[in-house]
């Protein structure tokens, strides 16, 4: 008599696995942690895109490492107890990465999951693989699984359907399909129906299995603890005729539920390819239907249709149990896995309060959204940049005036040559060599309510003013008082006789197409004090923006009185000239590069040198 055929796995298996399947390898340690395993299932992976290094993974509530490798031939060396191989390789690389596997004989096992392996390569790998005595599973597989002992890869799914499958502990009835799917179906058919699966292996859907049906059943009719044997075959092929020849032989003793999935090919006109590449009939034989006859007439349970799988596996099982063959045992609670926090939170197991809050844009989703606005609809609906900066600092939609008039503020604060105290600051800080970023914050950084950032100030003096009845020569007068200066009035260069276009421009469209002026027209009356004091007094272009924008803000009908002050305080419109001018600080920066402007270092001439005498005399003087 032979000598039986041994079994594949145990629960001291450790494999390889070839691929980056972070994700798999966690769910293969799950599964060990699980059957609490006392090793882990994978000893390393191997990945030719990378350098050695070692990865973390979880091992119940602990953190290992484990090595992967850059050559196959080091995670060999390095783990000569590994003797499965878990191969993920692509269908490009799976054909050379098995044939390097079987030069090294202490590889037993070789699943092979990628799908679309050219038929010819197989048949080689087949050959070699059978010449070697190494059992390959797949290709187009999930894999298998020794339920309590090791688990390839995916199989079985996620850990919640490994558990209600009881997969976690040996059953006594062990299956060969060729599909995961239809794998998974009978975990749960056999979860249900019997004391569980002992061992289940997915062949794979190609029309040449590296491993087939027979050699399968074959090592469970020689495992002692197997009682009973179920097969799930398909349309196409001729492998379960040689089932059939075991059984009737008695070479396969153990009784055999069995069943050919695609029956109904039988009712179309022409030949029906079904999901896997080997599921088609060429000749009747190879119909599902034919199949299960021959199944049938050899002696192997099979039942009327797929439907009543289900009761004849029962039927098979309850006779087992009858005749004491089986003793179903007890129910051990396995350990439990800890979930992963992300899954937890997709399943809503768990809150916790975030440390974030953010409420403008959200990236997550299939598209990007601004304020809730699809960024397609942005462009379909031509909102422009002043539209977005409306979305973005107001979330709010703004009508087509605003959003013109805040486009307007972004050109006309674009640039005012390279005199004003943000450019210079660039040009000097390009010229030191510095890159764009520091040399545009270096510009940014003089923002202030001297130069530019007098809007903010602009703003709230001027609606204070208004808003508290002051008259304009009230106003002017008090500030005199008080020794301040009026943000958003005086220029250094502008004044009546040298007018700032910006700020007629603004003006004319301001008057043309705000509902209410107000504020606008209360600091022009300001004006009119200031510049028959000093003809530079005049509303400046921070002055003209900001007195208009709290017009906007207050009677556009998008914000309450509370929301505009509100944004007002926050500092938004200080924000519209930093947006502004970095676009001319941009292009100083550019302009300095371009022109190749070396180290700048002011002339002596033009510093007044002081002793501390001179420097006193001044103070005093001020
Ligand atoms: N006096 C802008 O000063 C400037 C007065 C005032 C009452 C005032 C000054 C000022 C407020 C801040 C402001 C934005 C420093 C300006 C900008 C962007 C830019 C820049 C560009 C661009 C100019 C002379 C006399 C004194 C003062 C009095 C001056 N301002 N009184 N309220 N606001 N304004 N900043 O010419 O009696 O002789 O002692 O601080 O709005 O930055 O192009 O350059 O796009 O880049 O140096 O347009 O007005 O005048 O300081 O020597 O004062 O006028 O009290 O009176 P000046 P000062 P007195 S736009």
């Amino acid at each position: 008599m032979d000598s039986p055929i041994r079994p594949l796995f145990s629960k001291r298996t450790q494999s390889i696995v070839w691929g980056m399947q972070p994700r798999a390898v966690q769910d293969m340690l799950d599964y060990d942690h699980m059957c609490s395993r006392n090793t882990p299932s994978v000893a390393s992976m191997v990945y030719p895109f990378t350098n050695n290094h070692k990865q973390k993974f979880y091992w119940g509530h602990k953190e290992i490492l484990i090595p992967c490798y850059k050559e196959l031939d080091t995670a060999m060396k390095k783990h000569p107890e590994a003797d499965t191989l878990v191969n993920f390789a692509s269908l490009r690389s799976a054909f050379d990465s098995t044939m390097e596997t079987l030069e090294y004989p202490q590889i037993r096992c070789i699943a092979i999951i990628a799908e679309g392996i050219p038929e010819n390569k197989t048949k080689l790998l087949i050959k070699q693989a059978q010449e070697k005595e190494v059992v390959i599973i797949g290709p187009a597989t999930v894999g298998g699984i020794k339920a309590g002992c090791f688990k390839i890869g995916n199989t079985g799914g996620m850990l919640d359907n490994i558990l209600a499958s009881k997969l976690y502990r040996p059953g006594s009835v062990a299956y060969v399909s060729r599909s995961g799917g239809m794998s998974n179906e009978l975990n749960n058919i056999l979860a249900r129906n019997t004391n569980g699966v002992y061992e289940g292996v997915a062949i794979g859907g190609d029309r040449y299995p590296g491993s087939s049906f027979l050699e399968h059943l074959l090592r469970y009719q020689d495992t002692p603890e197997v009682q009973m044997l179920v097969m799930l075959g398909e349309v196409g092929g001729m492998e379960e005729y040689r089932v059939c020849e075991a059984v009737r032989t008695g070479r396969i003793n153990k009784p055999l539920i069995a069943w050919c999935i695609g029956t109904c090919a039988d009712m179309f006109t022409s030949d029906v390819q079904f999901g896997h590449a080997g599921s088609s009939a060429n000749s009747v034989e190879e119909s599902a239907a034919s199949k299960n006859s021959g199944l049938r007439e050899a002696g192997a349970r099979v039942p009327k249709s797929f439907d009543s799988l289900i009761s004849v596996i029962k039927e098979v099982y309850d006779e087992l149990v009858t005749t004491g063959r089986i003793l179903p045992q007890p129910e051990v609670e396995p350990p439990q896995v800890p979930m992963d926090y992300s899954w937890a939170q997709e399943l809503g197991l768990i809150r916790k309060p975030s440390s974030f809050m953010s409420s403008i844009c959200d990236e997550r989703g299939d598209e990007l959204m601004y304020a809730g606005t699809p960024i397609t609809d942005i462009f379909s609906q031509d909102i422009g940049i002043g539209g977005v900066l409306g979305l973005l600092w107001f979330q709010r939609r703004l009508p087509q005036y605003a959003c013109k008039f805040i486009e307007m503020c972004l050109i006309v604060t674009a640039d005012h040559g390279p005199a004003v105290s943000g450019a210079h600051n660039t040009i000097i800080t390009a010229r030191a060599g510095k890159d764009l970023i520091s040399s545009l914050v270096s510009g940014l950084l003089t923002i202030g309510d001297r130069f530019g950032g007098a809007l903010d100030g602009a703003a709230k003096q001027f609606s204070a003013a208004y808003d508290g009845g002051l008259s304009p020569m009230d106003f002017v007068n008090t500030t005199r008082k008080e020794h301040k200066l009026i943000m958003g009035i005086g220029h250094k260069v502008k004044s009546l006789n040298n007018p700032d276009m910006r700020v007629e421009i603004m003006k004319t469209f301001v008057f043309k197409n705000f509902p209410s002026t107000s504020l606008l027209s209360y600091a022009l009356e300001v004006e009119k004090i200031t510049t028959s004091k000093k003809p530079n007094l005049i509303l400046n272009v921070d002055g003209c923006i900001a007195t208009a924008f709290v017009d906007l803000l207050r009677h556009c009908g998008a914000f309450t009185l509370e929301e505009a002050a509100e944004l007002i305080d926050a500092g938004v419109l200080n924000g519209l000239f930093v947006m502004g001018r970095s676009t001319g600080l941009i292009g100083h920066y550019l302009d300095q590069k371009r022109l190749k402007q070396g180290l700048y270092r002011h002339p002596w001439d033009d510093i007044s040198y002081l002793t501390p005498e001179d420097a006193n005399f001044y103070k005093e003087d001020s």
